[in-house]
């Protein structure tokens, strides 16, 4: 859908490069646009349009791109695992993919010509990279342990994959949503440890019950920024367990917002686009009227109380499932990274042990379901586990970590190698009594949720001894679960090489670490 521009508003950079031409056409231009190669591409195509199709140009490996997925719920299963793995594989070296903060998939070391190729792979696994960047929905995350975890409420894959494939027609690509004023966030908790952070998604269902009737109560406008880090707040309103009635909210506000971006200014200032604005512009009764008037009935009122009870796990080792004499078993993957060998790994374990799914949590970890009790023995003695043990570390267990400087041309630091290395020399020094979630991320942005984390790190740059080093922000007090709650700055301007003295003493000052004693 284009923007209407009126001579009387201006229209930030993008919105003037989807104004020339919608982000969504070059999905009948593909060919084309190969054809042409990337070196002679219109920038507008290559670096913005593109990324409508997932497909995202990296000016710090020009030439290979990345191809970012939809994963709906984080779950996988074997055949398409494989199917990602052998996409990988065939890029060598230079292929790779991590496993995202929104329990989603990114493949690395694409090249622009295997791309009609890979989507028609895709097409065949049942999966699709549609509208996975730029001003569109990001993808759909719910609990990673949904229709398997005993405390569940609400089993949300189904409802999920629905919505997923009404904002996308069915991965085709759909106009209707496709052009909103920014990225928006949306995340469906059907258990009761807010898996899914709800505090930080532009619009969050969390299970709650009316008149002993299971629904959601619905918080908007939650969102990080370079400017600007926002705890979403009640919208007031709850839905019922029906997929229409999800599916009528989120698609309602989707348009509510697409529809009113230019004449509330939402298109003017990208740092004043996120859905936030509009509910705060215009007070949440109003937005709630506008969403109301856009479904065409009235949305019941919210629930006293939501459902949000438990701490966040992080699924890790090995949990007996709702289903009798079945487990899941939680898999550490150091900062998220995969190889094709540890992709086909996995499928071969799911395919071996389990019911062939894979499944991604929001820690960029990975579960593998219905390990019968009779095989978790066998299944904890394969070699996988000793690349990605169910066990780890305490630092490292919990470590989440953006892209950086790998990848992405925003970072101002080098961050997963980083991250994972001060994590382990911090672990061998001191024992740490409890859970300490490390959250890094290469810049502002905050891909890696800083403000989530106990202990936050956010890329920076400072001058030391004359010259320019990498450095760091760090966050303390983030709290997730169901007293989750925003993090705060607590050091600016640390030097990388400074951090593990540092960390060590908040550590031991606010964690009860104590230094190992050697014999
Ligand atoms: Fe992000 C932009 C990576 C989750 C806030 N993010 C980017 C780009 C696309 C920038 C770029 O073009 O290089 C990064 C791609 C780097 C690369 O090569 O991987 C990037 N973001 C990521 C991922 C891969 C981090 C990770 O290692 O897991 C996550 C992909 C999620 C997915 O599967 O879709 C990712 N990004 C997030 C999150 C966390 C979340 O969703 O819970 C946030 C903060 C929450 C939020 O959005 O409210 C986040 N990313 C941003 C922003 C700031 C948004 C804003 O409103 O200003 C940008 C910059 C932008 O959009 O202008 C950004
Ligand atoms: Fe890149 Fe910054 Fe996001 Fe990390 S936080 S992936 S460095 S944009």
């Amino acid at each position: 859908m284009a923007v209407d521009a009126t001579p009387s508003v201006k229209l930030n950079k993008v919105e003037k490069v989807k104004a020339a031409k919608d982000g969504l056409a070059v999905r009948d231009e593909l060919e084309k646009l190969v054809e042409q190669g990337w070196e002679n591409m219109d920038k507008g195509d290559l670096e913005v349009r593109l990324k409508w199709l997932g497909v995202f140009f990296r000016p710090v490996t020009p030439g290979l791109f990345m191809l970012r997925l939809r994963v709906p719920h984080g779950c996988l299963n074997v055949e398409q695992m494989t199917a990602l793995a052998e996409i990988v594989q065939q890029y060598g070296d230079e292929g790779s993919a991590d496993i995202t903060t929104r329990q989603n998939l990114q493949l690395r070391g694409i090249r622009l010509e295997d791309v009609p190729n890979i989507f028609k792979t895709l097409k065949r696994v049942g999966l699709t990279s549609i509208q996975s960047g730029m001003d569109n929905v990001r993808n759909l995350t719910g609990s990673p342990v949904a229709g398997i975890d005993p405390d569940e409420l609400i089993d949300t894959r189904e409802m999920m994959q629905k919505l997923q494939d009404a904002i996308t027609s069915d991965g085709e690509g759909n106009p209707r949503f496709t052009n909103l004023p920014r990225k928006l966030n949306i995340a469906i908790e059907g258990a009761r440890d807010n898996s899914i952070h709800a505090e930080i998604n532009d619009i969050a269902l969390v299970p709650a019950f009316k008149n002993d009737v299971l629904g959601f109560n619905v918080v908007v406008g939650g969102y990080i920024s370079a400017q600007r880090a926002a705890e979403s707040i009640p919208m007031g309103v709850w839905v019922p367990a029906e997929d229409k009635a999800v599916i009528d909210l989120c698609c309602g506000i989707l348009s509510v917002y697409t529809d009113n971006g230019l004449t509330e200014g939402l298109r003017t200032s990208r740092a004043k686009a996120r859905l936030m604005w509009l509910v705060e512009g215009w007070g949440v009764e109003k937005f709630r009227a506008e969403v109301e008037k856009e479904i065409g009935y009235s949305l019941a009122a919210a629930a006293e109380q939501d459902e949000v009870t438990q701490e966040k796990k992080d699924h890790l080792g090995v949990h007996p499932q709702k289903q009798e004499g079945f487990n899941y078993i939680g898999l550490h993957i150091p900062a998220g990274r995969l190889d094709a060998e540890l992709m086909f790994e996995l499928a071969r374990m799911a395919d071996t042990y389990g019911n062939g799914e894979i499944r991604l949590t929001v820690e960029q970890n990975a579960i593998i379901s219905y390990v019968p009790g009779d095989s978790v023995e066998a299944f904890l003695s394969e070699p996988l586990l000793e690349r990605c043990s169910i066990e780890p570390d305490t630092l490292t267990r919990s470590l989440v970590s953006c892209t950086g400087k790998a990848y992405c041309n925003f970072a101002l630091i080098d961050t997963k190698s980083r991250a994972m290395a001060v994590a382990k020399q911090l672990d061998a020094e001191l024992d740490i009594p409890e859970r300490v979630r490390m959250h890094w991320t290469g810049c502002p942005n905050s891909c890696g949720q800083a403000q989530a984390g106990d202990i936050g790190l956010m890329g920076a740059k400072v001058r030391k001894d004359g010259k320019t080093v990498e450095a760091v922000k760090i966050f303390t007090g983030g709290q997730v679960g169901h007293n989750s709650k925003l993090g705060e700055i607590a050091h600016k301007g640390i030097p990388c090489d400074e951090l593990p003295d540092l960390l060590r003493q908040m550590l031991i000052d606010d964690f009860g670490a104590k230094p190992k004693v050697t014999a």
